[in-house]
């Protein structure tokens, strides 16, 4: 006959179990509340008025994956504020890519970001247009972010199960494998809630080829959306076209760009000669 355990010894051993989890817990809780206290001595530490952009990783052939985070990027240049960047906790308090640390104070959303930045340094990039124009960009902004982006990230992550943009990121391999994984079905999710994911591939890649028109003939013969200078709409505008050009390599999302209305080609190339001389560099690897 088997030699079962007193009940008592049972108890115990049960209750060694939960201690060492409970200990387990605490010890992981105090390290990741000492790493954060860490990283936040050392964002507050940046320096008065210079800005800490969190952010993804750089890629491949554009300097990130993140519409929005290129947009604040270009903003910070053209608003000529000085600005260092932090890739290693790229989501911030409103766990969205990017968000910014300025003076100890956190703030997430590009848009949020941008109107921080615009009253804290004074900045207006604006001022040469008038209302109406002002008015009339802020849609074209609206257009951009709102709907192209929901198009490039339902085909990027979903419809093209990444494929296409893996080859634009340098990331290590268990993470290429991982990334279809992770954002497949997610976004699959989240694009029939937002309500592009309810069309066809085709119909999403109609839908992409007539914002790229619409885009296209606002910009006519300008070489900026802003006209002869860049304006804050051209930074979210550049962030999503950017998207298209670099990170859809041989795809028929990147030919829209490059072939079927090269102006919009052209000025992704005048917003990053002008704006981000240093390009090739910021890459990942560095492009000679
Ligand atoms: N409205 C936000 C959008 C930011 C956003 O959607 N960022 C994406 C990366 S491109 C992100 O963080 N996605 C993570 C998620 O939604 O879980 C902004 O303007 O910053």
């Amino acid at each position: 006959m088997m030699n079962l355990p007193w009940p008592g010894a049972v108890v115990a051993g049960i209750g060694t179990i939960v201690a060492g989890i409970g200990v387990l817990y605490t010890v992981s809780k105090i390290g990741k509340l000492r790493k954060k206290q860490q990283l936040r001595k050392k964002w507050d530490s940046i320096g008065k008025d210079v800005v800490l952009l969190h952010q993804f990783q750089r890629g491949k052939y554009c300097v990130n994956l993140s519409p929005f985070a290129i947009k604040v990027e270009t903003y910070l240049r053209l608003a000529k504020i000085k600005y260092e960047v932090d890739s290693n906790s790229p989501f911030g308090p409103k766990k969205k890519c990017p968000w910014i640390t300025l003076n100890g104070e956190d703030v997430g959303d590009s848009e949020m970001v941008i109107q921080k930045l615009s009253q804290h340094f004074d900045v207006n990039l604006d001022s040469h247009l008038d209302e109406v124009t002002q008015a009339q960009l802020e849609a074209v902004r609206v257009m951009a972010d709102e709907f192209v982006f929901w198009i490039v990230i339902a085909w990027r992550y979903w419809l093209d199960g990444c494929v296409t943009f893996l080859k634009s990121q340098s990331f290590p391999p268990f993470l290429n494998r991982a990334f279809p994984y992770m954002m497949t079905s997610t976004i699959k999710k989240r694009s029939i809630n937002q309500g592009v994911g309810v069309h066809s591939p085709e119909e999403i890649y109609q839908m992409a080829k007539k914002s790229c028109g619409t885009l296209s003939t606002i910009l006519g013969d300008s070489p900026y959306f802003g006209g002869d200078q860049p304006s804050t709409a051209d930074c979210a505008i550049f962030g999503q076209l950017a998207q298209l050009m670099w990170n859809a390599p041989g795809s028929q999302y990147e030919a829209l760009v490059r072939e079927l209305y090269p102006s919009l080609g052209n000025y992704c190339n005048r917003m990053k000669d002008t704006i981000f001389p240093d390009w090739n560099k910021l890459l990942n690897p560095p492009l000679e």
